[in-house]
C-alpha cells in the first residue's frame, strides 16, 4: 500500500468500567506505531488526539435513553460525532483513517464517518459480540454496544450519530468470539451477521476463517472497516485490557489474520478504515499489549517478515 495513514487518537474511556483505556493512544504511539507503519511502507501522519473531557467532570446518567442504561451516552455522542467528521475528512483527502482508542465505543464514530460516502463492510476482531443495546446490556457500558448502535437497534435507531445506514448486517463478520451475554446470544443468532468463534478458528485455522470474513465484508460493499479489540488475543499475550477472556487468539494467529487482511487489500484495495481499541496501559505489562497493537496494525498495512 502506498498511501498516507492519518492517525487519529481518541483518549476516551466513557464506554468502559475500568479507567485507563483513555491512555491507549499514547501507549500505542509509544509502542512504536509510526516506525512500524513506515516499515510497512505507508506514510503515517499523526493528527493528534481528539479533546475528551475527563469522566469525573461529567454525570454518567445525564439524559439517559428511554429504555435501559447507557452510561455517558451524551459524552460518547459528542466524541463520536467529532470523530466521524475527522474520519470522513481523512478519506476525502485520500488518507487512510486509523483510529486509536479508547474504548470500543469509538467504533461508532469511525464507522459512521467511514460509511458516509460508501457502503461499508466490517470485520470485528473481538472476544465479545458488542451487540448489546441499553435495554439488553448487563453493565450499561457502551463499549459492549457499538454494533447495536451502528446497526440502529432499539433506541439507537433514533440516534442519527449512532445508526450508520450504509452498514448492512450481512456485510459484518465476527472473528474470534468467545464471550457473549445471555440476551446477546439470541441477538447474534437472529442477526444476518456472520459469526466465526474461537471454535471455528480451532477447526479451520485462522487464515481460512479470515478469508471467509473478508468475503463477507467485501460482498457488495465499497470497502471494509477493521475493528481490532485487543481482548481478541489471549490475555497471556495481551494482558493490558479491561475485559480479558481466556482461550483467545495467539500471537502468531493474530499476525497471520492481519497479514491475510493486507494481502486482500493489496489484491483488491479492500481496506477503508481501521480502529485499534481497548488497550489499557494501567493493566498492561511493560507496554506489551500496546506494542503488539502497533505491530498488528503494521501487519494489516503489509509489513512482512521477509
Ligand atoms: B468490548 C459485556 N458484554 O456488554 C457488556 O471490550 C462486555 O468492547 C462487553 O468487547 C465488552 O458489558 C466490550 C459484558
Ligand atoms: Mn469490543
Ligand atoms: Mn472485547
Ligand atoms: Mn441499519
Amino acid at each position: 500500500m502506498d498511501s498516507t495513514v492519518r492517525i487519529i487518537g481518541v483518549p476516551m474511556d466513557y464506554g468502559a468500567d475500568r479507567r485507563g483505556v483513555d491512555m491507549g493512544p499514547s501507549a500505542i504511539r509509544y509502542g512504536g506505531l509510526a516506525s512500524e507503519l513506515e516499515d510497512a511502507g505507508v506514510e503515517p501522519v499523526d493528527a493528534g488526539d481528539l479533546l475528551v473531557p475527563r469522566a469525573e467532570e461529567r454525570d454518567p446518567d445525564a439524559d439517559p435513553p428511554t429504555r435501559g442504561t447507557a452510561k455517558f451516552l451524551r459524552e460518547i455522542e459528542d466524541v463520536c460525532s467529532r470523530l466521524a467528521d475527522q474520519v470522513a475528512d481523512a478519506l476525502a483527502n485520500d488518507a487512510f483513517p486509523l483510529v486509536l482508542g479508547g474504548d470500543h465505543s469509538v467504533a461508532i464514530g469511525s464507522m459512521n464517518g467511514s460509511s458516509r460516502q460508501a457502503q461499508l463492510g466490517a470485520i470485528w476482531f473481538d472476544a465479545h459480540a458488542d451487540l448489546n443495546t441499553p435495554e439488553t446490556s448487563p453493565s450499561g457500558n457502551v463499549h459492549g454496544m457499538p454494533l447495536g448502535a451502528i446497526l440502529g437497534r432499539d433506541v439507537f435507531g433514533e440516534m442519527g450519530w449512532a445508526h450508520a445506514p450504509n452498514v448492512r448486517e450481512d456485510a459484518i463478520a465476527y472473528v474470534g468470539l468467545r464471550s457473549i451475554d445471555e440476551r446477546e446470544r439470541d441477538l447474534v443468532r437472529d442477526s444476518e451477521m456472520t459469526a466465526f468463534t474461537m471454535a471455528d478458528i480451532d477447526e479451520r485455522g485462522m487464515t481460512a476463517v479470515v478469508e471467509d470474513a473478508l468475503s463477507v465484508a467485501t460482498n457488495d460493499t465499497d470497502g471494509v472497516h477493521v475493528s481490532l479489540d485487543l481482548d481478541w488475543l489471549d490475555p497471556t499475550t495481551a494482558p493490558g485490557v479491561g475485559t480479558p477472556v481466556r482461550g483467545g487468539v495467539t500471537y502468531r494467529e493474530a499476525h497471520s489474520a492481519l497479514e491475510t487482511v493486507s494481502r486482500r487489500h493489496e489484491e483488491e484495495g479492500a481496506l477503508r478504515s481501521m480502529d485499534v481499541v481497548e488497550v489499557n496501559p494501567i493493566l498492561d505489562e511493560r507496554n506489551e499489549t500496546a506494542t503488539l497493537a502497533a505491530e498488528l496494525t503494521a501487519s494489516a498495512f503489509g509489513k512482512r517478515i521477509l
